[in-house]
């Protein structure tokens, strides 16, 4: 299916059958039927495989450095409350080297998407374990295997009273668009955690694994219930995919910041310049 997010690419860097594919195919799938402008989208994102999605989409874009989408995601939309912005990246870029930034932004409640997809798995640096890495789980250079537990982002997100806590399956198509729909649609901070099997570097957590290892929360579940939230997020081995906490609804980063700075949520650029104020500032340096 053609989207307007398309962007024709002749080198994509992905492995075929990479999980990534699908997550991109669904994000621009949801953000075309939803009617957004690739002009007024932007994808911001660190490095990793995962970071780089929006090089293959027709989107705005900022490729950081390693762990450092989500401070740039917070303040493009401060600058531009009109703009869709999405701060994507891996569970290594998110949870680990980003995971201060990840636990800051959750608490500030800009209004973003934070999507991660999650291979449990250094994919770009050739198969390290990452944060989500399960315990027991071997690499070149965990040889014995890891030794701790998986860090769990579910709870540790409901914990900061994230605004709408999602968790999906690359390989569910229907679900893992109905959830980026929903992650688009809200307003506030949104993390949307993407089970995704990597391939070549992860092979205990496939396709096959995953899709044994996960099971849709059934209709009647209340996410606003914030202890069964926890419940659901300490479950494992099958773990829930679905809608799985969303908080009472508050003020966003960017609404409080203009707000005290007296200004409506229009761009900066569309703000009208009293140049002979700016030139008085200006000249206070001279
Ligand atoms: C500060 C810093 N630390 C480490 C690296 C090396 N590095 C690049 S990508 C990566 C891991 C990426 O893993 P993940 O975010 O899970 O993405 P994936 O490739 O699995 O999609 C690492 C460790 C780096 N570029 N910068
Ligand atoms: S190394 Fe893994 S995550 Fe990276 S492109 Fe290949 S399959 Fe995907
Ligand atoms: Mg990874």
């Amino acid at each position: 299916m053609s989207t307007r997010f398309d962007r024709i690419v002749e080198d994509n860097a992905w492995c075929p059958g990479c999980g990534n594919f699908s997550i991109l195919a669904h994000l621009k799938e949801a953000l075309d039927e939803m009617g957004l402008d690739p002009l007024q989208s932007a994808v911001i994102s660190g490095i990793g495989q995962a970071a780089k999605t929006p090089q293959y989409m027709s989107v705005n874009m900022f490729n950081g450095l390693h762990g450092r989408a989500l401070p740039v995601a917070q303040g493009l939309k401060v600058a531009n409350p009109s703009l869709m912005v999405i701060a994507e990246g891996g569970d290594g870029d998110m949870y680990g080297e980003g995971g201060n930034h990840f636990m800051a932004a959750i608490r500030r409640n800009s209004d973003i998407i934070n999507i991660v997809h999650n291979n449990m798995v250094y994919g770009l640096t050739k198969g390290q374990a990452s944060p989500t890495s399960e315990r027991g789980f071997k690499t070149p250079v965990q040889t014995e295997g890891v030794h701790v537990e998986p860090f769990n982002p579910i709870a540790t997100a409901i914990s900061l009273d994230a605004s709408l806590v999602i968790r999906t399956f690359s390989g569910n198509k229907e679900h893992c668009k109905a959830m980026l729909k929903i992650a688009i649609e809200h307003k506030g901070y949104v993390l949307i955690d993407i089970f995704q099997p990597c391939v070549t570097f992860n092979k205990i957590n496939t396709f096959k694994w995953f899709k044994e290892n996960v099971y849709q929360l059934p209709e009647e579940y209340d996410p606003t219930d914030k202890i069964k939230a926890f419940e659901k997020a300490l479950e494992s081995h099958p773990f829930p995919i679905g809608v799985i906490y969303k908080s009472p609804p508050k003020e966003t980063l960017e609404k409080i910041l203009r707000s005290e700075a007296q200004m409506d949520l229009n761009p900066l650029f569309s703000h009208d310049v009293d140049f002979g104020k700016l030139s008085d500032e200006m000249d206070k340096y001279c």
